[in-house]
């Protein structure tokens, strides 16, 4: 079986700082904010915070572009401030993971200040700097400059950006404000484990690392293919070196810890996964596929959600990964909308019920489950009407790619951002029913608070034993009292079945059965026969409470029962 360890009986919770809590009245979250919520979290029942960015950063991708790796962001406090929350933290008996955001730093760090200085400056290898291609000739008669190859930017345009200081190119696969790091220099490989270690040395419990698996790049940098241009995610990742690297990490760092590591693994494959996590490989302990959380998306468009394609996605999961590779459960963080606005339903009917229900799954699959701020509360996607509305630098990059060259109207743009922008996560926490949601004492927050925080809140919610809130309390609770939830074995009893999702978690005679109606209607469903039910342990609605062996389940109902 599993060897048992601390991260993977964990429940984490995804704090994003700058939309959680802010404490001195800027509009901006901060760090005494999420100090002043953790109860709050320790009531809900979590043990391990995730904490995006709070490092000393210009915000051109809101802290994911790093000045400073040992400074806190001075819009989120000081270092003190850091070690007090850190310290309530532990005295709750929680741990804090923060965001290893080591691809990239910000154009203003230091290091590349230095770089981009002159071609023999001693930080000029910390980052990929290239000549350009003559290109045609221009209307002066002179060959114009082309970038050295034609790699995008997750953020629109190429991925090289022209330096006039010394005629050459860098490398950004993010905004322009990016410049990706050079792992093949063993200098840069050593102050990213130093910079570890001082964040480990004051008592951090690990990270979360942000698109690991580019930190290895072909020096050679050949064009992309037109198939590898469809989904260059993919052509950016596993690089020659990603697995010396990793498990030179592991050597030099996680080896000398108790710590937990989970890589946001854009463009591995679910195959390559077992080659990241796998017990016996010394490089990270989980890391996070995208199959699930992109399974009704195509770029930024929604796809219908189809529930046979996700009960085959986890099926996929137990199956390749087995007992040796460790898993997450995710549908939501600060990079994808609302999880009750994309595979539940956010109308007035089904919210509750039906944020409920997608609650029941994630603590109850296989895998460390991972929430994100506000989904305790059913928090839903932003009405965005305009390109003003918005914040993120990949919807503004998108807008004047796309929408001011003519390629793509507004109107649609708009609309499919609407469904699926990032920004639709990164409103404010929705406290209370005061101005702004009780979430600043400003006039206006960085970002508008979502208008329907005056019912969807968390003090109405924390009072009311009948909320999302108070329901995912309860699972996690569960979650944490029976090993059959984290370690039993998986098996879908219905894979064919268009509507039910329905499961078992099993650990010797402790077995568990998970019935999810994934729609609005009703659904008559039948168990098969050789389960046989012992009682009802939790649902999302207080019809259930019968046992029989065909269970008539409402629109989103949720049940868990334990077996004979
Ligand atoms: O969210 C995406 C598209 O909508 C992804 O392409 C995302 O950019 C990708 O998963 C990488 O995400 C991480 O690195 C980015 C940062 O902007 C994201 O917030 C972070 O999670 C660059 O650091
Ligand atoms: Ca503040």
């Amino acid at each position: 079986g599993y060897q048992p360890t601390w991260w993977k009986e964990a429940v984490v919770y995804q704090i994003y700082p700058r939309s959680f809590k802010d404490s001195n009245g800027d509009g901006i979250g901060d760090i005494p904010g999420i100090t002043s919520k953790l109860d709050y979290l320790q009531k809900l029942g979590v043990n391990v915070i995730w904490l995006s960015p709070h490092y000393d950063s210009p915000n051109a991708d809101n802290g994911y572009d790093i000045r400073d790796y040992r400074k806190v962001m001075a819009e989120f406090g000081t270092m003190a401030d850091f070690d007090t929350m850190l310290a309530g933290i532990k005295q709750r008996h929680m741990r804090l993971i923060i965001d290893l955001v080591v691809n990239h730093t910000s154009d203003e760090h230091h290091w590349f200040v230095e770089s981009r200085k002159s071609k023999d400056n001693p930080y000029r290898d910390y980052y990929f700097w290239r000549d350009g291609k003559p290109g045609p000739a221009g209307s002066n008669g002179k060959p114009t400059m082309l970038p050295p190859n034609n790699d995008p930017s997750f953020f629109s345009g190429s991925a090289w950006q022209f330096d006039p200081t010394t005629d050459q190119y860098y490398l950004h696969y993010f905004a322009v404000k990016q410049p990706d790091l050079n792992w093949d220099n063993p200098k840069v490989r050593e102050e990213v484990y130093s910079l570890m270690r001082f964040w480990l040395d004051k008592g951090v419990d690990g990270f979360r690392m942000d698109v690991i698996p580019l930190i290895s790049k072909n020096p050679a940098f050949p064009d992309l293919t037109p198939d590898q241009l469809h989904n260059y995610g993919n052509a950016y990742a596993n690089g020659p070196h990603m697995h010396d690297y990793l498990q030179e990490m592991n050597r030099n760092v996680m080896a000398r810890y108790d710590v937990m590591t989970v890589g946001e693994a854009l463009g591995i494959s679910l195959e390559q996964t077992p080659l990241m996590v796998g017990d016996n490989r010394n490089e990270l302990n989980m890391i996070f596929n995208f199959d699930a959380i992109r399974s009704n998306r195509d770029g930024i468009k929604l796809k219908p959600f189809d529930l046979l394609t996700l009960k085959a996605i986890y099926a996929r999961h137990a199956e390749v990964l087995g007992i040796h590779s460790w898993d997450t459960v995710f549908l939501s963080n600060h990079d994808n909308p609302r999880i009750v606005s994309t595979f539940g339903d956010d109308s007035p009917e089904f919210r509750v019920t039906s944020a409920k229900l997608l609650a029941t799954m994630l603590l109850t699959l296989r895998g460390t489950p991972f929430l994100y701020q506000g989904d305790e509360l059913g928090m839903t996607n932003y009405p965005f009407r305009s390109i003003n509305d918005f914040d993120d630098i990949e919807v503004k990059n998108a807008y004047k790619a796309n929408v001011l060259t003519g390629k793509v109207p507004e109107e649609t743009f708009i609309t499919d951002l609407r469904h699926t922008s990032r920004d639709n996560s990164r409103t404010p926490m929705q406290w209370d029913g005061s101005a702004n949601g009780g979430f600043t004492t400003a006039a206006k927050p960085w970002l508008a608070e979502n208008p329907n925080y005056t019912q969807i809140n968390a003090s109405v919610e924390v009072a009311d034993p009948n909320s999302i809130y108070n329901y995912t309390r309860k699972l996690i609770d569960l979650r944490h009292a029976h090993r059959a939830f984290v370690y039993g074995e998986y098996k879908d009893l219905d894979p064919e079945n268009k509507s039910i999702f329905a499961y078992t978690r099993t650990l010797g005679s402790d077995r568990y059965l998970v019935v999810l109606n994934f729609s609005s209607g009703p659904v008559a469903y039948t168990l098969p026969a050789k389960v046989k039910v012992d009682s009802l342990v939790l649902s999302n609605l207080d019809s259930a409470g019968l046992v029989t062996d065909t269970f008539n389940l409402a629109g989103w109902e949720a049940r868990i029962y334990k077996l004979r």
